[in-house]
């Protein structure tokens, strides 16, 4: 996997490349990041990347010119490969695990961090294929967003994450929330480990974790229950549980 960046911050993504997962994966060579600035690309002595909108309002927008000049260096540099281009755009489509699966697929990405208010629209119509947001509040620009798009991707390519199960049976790719989990002591502040969790029962144990999956998804996401489309019989399972608890 190629990363290529766009982005007025480079140094934010020390977060990245400097520690966990990504940092380590970065080290092993699983992927390539490349960042390119638009400062890079202007001509004039205030190396000026952003401009008053017309029509008037508040905040700048990134001039055209200087992110046309660094997506034809990106492309020259690709050397005819191709490339999947992402503005992070708070007006993006949502980022979903479906999608991080996907781009994880890729051998490379073009991701395009806004400032300011944003880019101009005919930056969005040349160059990018798709704009991705990731929720529903507002951050300052679109590198954290970035960010959190690569790590999703980078934990999911082979060899990113020492061990193979994990990626695959992370809460999202199943579709319902993770189970709580606990560790030593067995009591703490007069809390205990569920006596199931104990007793070594391995088939009492995943019957627990499913049910507390479903119980906790219900409570917290029932979006995320009717987007999995349960079975008549997990219907009938959950209404069960449902009874047990209240
Ligand atoms: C007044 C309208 N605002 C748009 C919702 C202005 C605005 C807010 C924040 C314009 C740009 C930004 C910077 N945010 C991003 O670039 C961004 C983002 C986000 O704010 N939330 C969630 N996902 C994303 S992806 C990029």
């Amino acid at each position: 996997m190629r990363f290529d960046i766009i982005t007025l911050f480079e140094p934010m993504f020390a977060a990245l490349t400097e520690q966990g997962v990504s940092s380590r994966a970065l080290q092993k060579q699983l992927y390539k990041l490349n960042f390119w600035n638009p400062r890079d690309y202007t001509h004039d002595r205030h190396n000026t990347v952003d401009d008053r909108p017309y029509g008037g309002g508040p905040g700048m927008l990134m001039l055209y010119p200087p992110l046309k000049a660094a997506f034809e260096n990106i492309e020259q540099s690709l050397e005819g490969q191709p490339s999947h281009v992402i503005y992070l755009s708070p007006q993006g489509n949502p980022l979903t695990q479906q999608k991080v699966m996907e781009l994880a697929a890729k051998p490379q990405i073009t991701l395009l961090c806004g400032r300011y208010e944003g880019v101009d629209e005919r930056v969005i119509e040349r160059f990018v294929d798709e704009e991705i947001c990731v929720g529903d509040f507002v951050v300052s620009g679109g590198e954290l967003p970035a960010m959190m798009l690569m790590d999703a991707v980078i934990r999911l390519l082979p060899g990113a994450l020492g061990h193979h199960l994990s990626a695959q049976q992370d809460s999202f790719s199943q579709g319902l929330l993770d189970c709580p989990h606990y560790t030593r002591p067995e009591e703490i502040d007069g809390m205990r480990v569920p006596s199931v969790l104990l007793e070594g029962h391995h088939k009492k144990i995943d019957a627990w974790r499913e049910q507390q999956q479903w119980l906790r998804t219900y409570a917290r996401r029932p979006d995320l229950i009717e987007k999995l489309a349960p079975t008549s019989e997990q219907r009938r399972q959950l209404d069960a549980w449902l009874k047990l608890v209240d």
